[in-house]
C-alpha cells in the first residue's frame, strides 16, 4: 500500500553553524522572539488579541506544557517564548485547502521536511485518501463519518479497533472519546502518555497510590532544596524556571542533575519582567551533576546511601506512613561505592554532598521529566526518588514532594477522564450506570502494543484524536508497516503531518478547532500538571468555516456509528455543560463541576498524598519498592544515544531548524559527541557519520549524521527527536511502563567519507 510515501524525514542538505551554548535563558531576546514568530505567523490584531488572553483566567490555556500558572496573582502576559511559538502555529494565516492538499500526491507530500509540512498551514476541510489513489479529495462531514461507521460495522471484533488520544484534547472531548472506544467494545485506548510519563503513573500509583504529582506551584516559594532531573525547563517548560527563581530568592537551592549542562538552569531572565531583563539575571542551579545517561538509578541509591549514613530520617512519618523501610535499608547500605560511581559516571565525593544537602533539607521537591521515564530501568528509578522523599517525609506539607513534569498541556487530564487502556474497575462500573454503555472489562493495547497489533494485522480501524504517531513512536519504519495494514486510519487534526501520509488503505482527516478559537458550544476544561481543572476559552474566529470541535467531531461519529440511544451523542456533542455534568456524575472530586470551573483559576482535584498525607495503596501505606540498578556493560566501540528536543521543536512538530541555546544553527540531523571521543575516532566538528542502533539480534542503520562537538559525558550522544525515532527498536521499552527507552539506545558510529 502506497510503499513509496517516505515514514522518515528527509536527510536535510546541509548548512549547519555551530556557537557556543547559550549561558543565559530568555530575556529580551525570548521577549522579541515571541513577538516576532506571533507577527510573522499570525498577524499583528491576532497576536495582540491572544498574548493578552493566554493563560489568564478567562483566556485560553497555552498548548505549549502543563506547568500551572500562578493561582491568585496573574500577571498581564503569563507566557513564554515557546509557548508564543504554539500559539502562532495554531493560529497561522496560512491555509492547507483542498485545492492545495490534492494537488500532490501523498508521495510528493512526503519529500518535505517536517517544518515545511507545518508550514503549509491549517487544514481547512474533511479531506479522503481512497485505496488504490495517491490523492487526497474534498470529502462532506457526513460521508466521512459514514465510512467510519461503515468500518465499525465490519469489524469482527471490537478489538480490531484503535483509539489514540494526543495530549492536548480537552477534558470533554477526551471523555467522549473513551465512551466511544467502549462504545466500540475496546480499552484500546493508547496515548502519548504510553510514550512520555506513563513510567511516573505506574512507579507512583504503587508507592503512594496516585499516579501524579504531589506538589503546588507555591511549594515552590518553600521548598529549601528542589531536584530537577532529566529534564530542560528552559526549553521545554520556560515559565518554570519563574518559580524555581522564586526558590532561588527565598533562600533555597537548586540542583541539576542531567548529562547536559542545559542553559536556563544556570541563569535565567524573566521574560515578563521587563526591568530585570536588563544585567545578568538570577542564577538557578547552585551545582550541575554530569550523570550519565541512564545513570540516575544509581546516582539515587548513592544518595540514599548517604541519608541513611547520616541518619537523619523523619522516623515519626516512617512509621506512622511507610511499608518497605528495613528491606529499602538493607539493600541500600548493601550496595558498593564503585560500582554506583562506575554507573552514574559522578564521583564519590561529589555524590556524598549531594546526599548530605538532600538529607539536611526539611523541604525537598524532586523534579523530572522525559531523562528519567524514556529508560528500561525508569519506574524503579522513580521509586527511588520516591523513597528519598518517603525517607525524610517530604509528603502532606506545603514546599515538599514530587514533582513529574508534564508535557503536553492536557496529558493529565485525559487520563483522568478515562483516556487508559487498563482502567479500573470502579471506573468502569460508573460509566456503564451513568451512560448506558455497556463497559469492556479486558484492557487494550498502549502504543507500543496497538505498532505489535497492527504489523500482525490485526487492526481494522485507527483513529487519532489529535498527535503524530508515525513520527511520535520509536522504531519510525516498523510503525509505517503497521499504519499500511490497517483498513481505515482516520486523523481529527489542525495540521497536516507524517501520519496523514503514511496510512492505513483508506485515510481520513477530519479538521478541527485548535484551543485559541470559538468553540460555538463554549469554553472547555482542561487539568495541569499539578492537578488544577480549569478552563480555557479561544477567542479567533475559526482558521475556516468548515471545522468543527472536537468533541462535536466524536458525537458525530459516535451518532454515525450507534444513534443516539442508550448514550445521547447529538446532546454532548453540543453542549460541553452537560458533559462536564456526565463527568461530575462519574469521577470523584469533580463535585460542582460547572460551577467550581467558573471560579477564577478553577479547583484542586483531591490528592491523598498532598492533602493528607492518605495512602490509596492495597496496604494503607505509601511504600518503598527496592531494586537492584542495571549493571550494564557496553562495548567500549559503543555508544548511548538520547533523543531530545531543540529549542524549535513541540514535539514532531517542527518551529524551525535552530536549537539557540545550545548552539547549533540550521540543522536537525545532527550528533552532539564528546570532544575527546571524536579525537579518539579521528572525526572532526561537522564530519558526517552513519549510525547503527542494536538490541538484543537487531540492527538499524541511519545514514548521514553531522558531528557537533558538546560537552557530554564521555560514551554519550545526544540526537533530535523524531529524525532519531528511526534507531529506537520497537522492543526496547522500560520495565513496568512499556515506554520506548527513547534516551536508551545503543548504537555504533562510522565515519563517512562524504
Ligand atoms: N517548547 C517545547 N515544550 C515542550 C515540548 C516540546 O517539544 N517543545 N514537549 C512537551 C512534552 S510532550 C514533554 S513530555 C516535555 C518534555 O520535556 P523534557 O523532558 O525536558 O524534554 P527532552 O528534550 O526530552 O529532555 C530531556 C532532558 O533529559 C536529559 N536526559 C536525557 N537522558 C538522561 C538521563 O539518563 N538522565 C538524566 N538525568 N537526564 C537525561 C536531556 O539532556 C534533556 O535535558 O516538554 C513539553 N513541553
Ligand atoms: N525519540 C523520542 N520520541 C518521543 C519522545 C522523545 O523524547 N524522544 N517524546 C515522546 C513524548 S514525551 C510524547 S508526549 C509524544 C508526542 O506524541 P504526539 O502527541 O502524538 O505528537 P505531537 O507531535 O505532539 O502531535 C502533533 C500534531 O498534533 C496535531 N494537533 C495540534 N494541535 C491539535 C489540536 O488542538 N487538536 C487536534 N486534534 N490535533 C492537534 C497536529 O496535527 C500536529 O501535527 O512523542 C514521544 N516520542
Ligand atoms: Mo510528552
Amino acid at each position: 500500500m502506497r510503499e513509496d510515501v517516505n515514514p522518515l524525514p528527509p536527510i536535510e542538505s546541509e548548512r549547519l553553524k555551530i556557537r557556543k551554548p547559550k549561558r543565559v535563558a530568555a530575556g529580551i531576546p525570548g521577549v522579541a522572539k515571541s513577538f516576532a514568530i506571533g507577527l510573522a505567523e499570525a498577524g499583528i490584531s491576532r497576536t495582540l488579541r491572544t498574548m493578552r488572553t493566554v493563560n489568564r483566567f478567562d483566556g485560553y490555556d497555552c498548548p505549549g506544557c502543563a506547568w500551572p500558572d500562578p493561582d491568585h496573582h496573574r500577571s498581564g502576559f503569563e507566557f513564554c517564548e515557546n509557548g508564543a511559538k504554539a500559539f502562532a502555529t495554531e493560529a497561522t494565516k496560512k491555509r492547507l485547502t483542498p485545492e492545495i492538499l490534492s494537488a500532490k500526491s501523498v508521495q510528493e507530500w512526503s519529500k518535505m521536511s517536517d517544518m515545511e509540512l507545518d508550514k503549509l498551514g491549517r487544514l481547512t476541510e474533511p479531506m479522503v485518501l481512497r485505496e488504490n489513489s495517491n490523492h487526497y479529495e474534498r470529502i462532506g462531514w457526513k460521508d466521512a463519518f459514514g465510512m467510519i461507521s461503515e468500518t465499525v460495522g465490519a469489524l469482527e471484533n471490537p478489538n480490531q479497533a484503535v483509539l489514540y488520544t494526543s495530549g492536548r484534547a480537552s477534558n470533554e472531548a477526551a471523555f467522549l472519546w473513551g465512551t466511544l472506544a467502549r462504545q466500540i467494545g475496546t480499552n484500546n485506548l493508547p496515548d502519548c502518555s504510553n510514550m512520555c510519563h506513563e513510567s511516573s503513573g505506574v512507579a507512583l500509583t504503587q508507592s503512594i497510590g496516585i499516579g501524579k504529582g504531589t506538589v503546588k506551584l507555591e511549594c515552590f516559594d518553600h521548598a529549601d532544596l528542589v531536584l530537577i532531573i532529566g529534564q530542560n525547563p528552559g526549553t521545554n517548560h520556560p515559565r518554570m524556571l519563574s518559580a524555581l527563581a522564586q526558590t532561588k530568592r527565598n533562600g533555597g537551592s537548586v540542583i541539576s542533575i542531567n548529562p547536559l549542562m542545559e542553559t536556563g538552569l544556570n541563569r535565567f531572565k524573566h521574560p515578563q519582567e521587563v526591568i530585570r531583563l536588563i544585567g545578568k539575571g538570577t542564577p538557578i542551579a547552585d551545582a550541575h551533576y554530569p550523570v550519565r545517561i541512564g545513570g540516575d538509578q544509581a546516582l539515587l541509591q548513592g544518595i540514599s546511601k548517604v541519608i541513611l549514613e547520616e541518619g537523619n530520617l523523619d522516623w515519626k512519618f516512617i512509621d506512622q506512613h511507610v511499608q518497605g523501610f528495613e528491606d529499602w535499608k538493607r539493600n541500600t547500605e548493601s550496595l558498593n561505592w564503585d560500582s554506583i560511581v562506575n554507573q552514574s559516571g559522578i564521583e564519590q565525593q561529589r555524590i556524598i554532598e549531594l546526599g548530605q544537602a538532600v538529607s539536611k533539607s526539611k523541604n525537598l521537591i524532586i523534579c523530572w521529566a522525559m531523562g528519567i521515564t524514556q529508560h528500561e530501568n525508569a519506574v524503579a528509578t522513580i521509586q527511588e526518588a520516591s523513597n528519598i522523599l518517603l525517607a525524610g517525609g517530604h509528603f502532606g506539607r506545603p514546599g515538599a514532594g514530587a514533582c513529574p513534569v508534564r508535557g503536553h498541556s492536557n496529558v493529565q487530564g485525559d487520563r483522568t477522564v478515562g483516556i487508559n487502556h487498563h482502567p479500573s474497575e470502579s471506573f468502569l462500573a460508573a460509566c456503564e450506570q451513568n451512560t448506558g454503555v455497556l463497559m469492556p472489562r479486558e484492557s487494550g493495547y498502549d502504543t507500543v502494543g496497538f505498532v505489535h497489533a497492527a504489523r500482525q494485522n490485526s487492526v481494522k480501524l485507527f483513529m487519532a484524536l489529535g498527535g503524530n504517531i508515525l513520527s511520535a513512536m520509536s522504531d519510525t519504519e516498523v510503525v509505517a508497516q503497521g499504519l499500511r495494514n490497517v483498513e481505515l486510519t482516520v486523523q481529527i487534526s489542525t495540521k497536516l503531518n507524517r501520519s496523514h501520509l503514511v496510512t492505513g488503505k483508506q485515510a481520513l482527516i477530519l479538521p478541527c478547532l485548535g484551543r485559541t478559537e470559538i468553540d460555538p458550544a463554549g469554553f472547555v476544561t482542561v487539568e495541569n500538571s499539578m492537578g488544577v481543572v480549569h478552563s480555557s476559552t479561544g477567542k479567533l474566529p475559526p482558521a475556516s468555516e468548515f471545522l468543527r470541535s472536537e468533541p462535536s467531531i466524536v458525537s458525530g461519529i459516535g451518532e454515525a456509528c450507534f444513534g443516539d440511544s442508550p448514550f445521547s451523542w447529538p446532546k454532548y456533542g453540543s453542549s460541553h455543560d452537560e458533559t462536564r455534568e456526565l463527568i461530575e456524575s462519574i469521577l470523584p472530586g469533580f463535585t460542582d463541576y460547572n460551577k467550581r470551573v467558573r471560579q477564577k483559576g478553577g479547583f484542586y482535584l483531591p490528592n491523598g498524598p498532598r492533602d493528607g498525607p492518605t495512602w490509596n495503596t492495597p496496604s494503607g501505606k505509601a511504600t518503598m519498592y527496592v531494586h537492584r540498578f542495571p549493571e550494564r556493560a557496553i562495548s567500549e566501540d559503543r555508544f548511548i544515544l538520547m533523543t531530545i528536543r531543540s529549542h524549535d521543536q513541540y514535539n514532531t512538530t517542527i518551529y524551525g531548524m535552530d536549537d539557540r541555546y545550545r548552539g547549533v544553527f540550521n540543522a536537525r540531523r545532527v550528533v552532539m559527541m564528546n570532544p575527546e571521543d571524536m579525537r579518539n575516532l579521528g572525526i572532526h566538528p561537522s564530519d558526517y557519520i552513519d549510525l547503527t542502533s542494536h538490541f538484543n539480534d537487531r540492527t538499524i542503520d541511519s545514514p548521514k549524521w553531522k558531528v557537533v562537538p558538546y560537552e557530554i559525558p564521555r560514551g554519550n550522544l545526544a540526537a533530535y527527536f523524531p529524525e532519531a525515532n528511526v534507531l529506537i527498536p520497537l522492543e526496547s521499552v522500560a520495565k513496568g511502563s512499556n515506554t520506548p527507552t527513547s534516551k536508551w539506545v545503543e548504537v555504533s558510529v562510522t565515519l563517512r567519507k562524504h
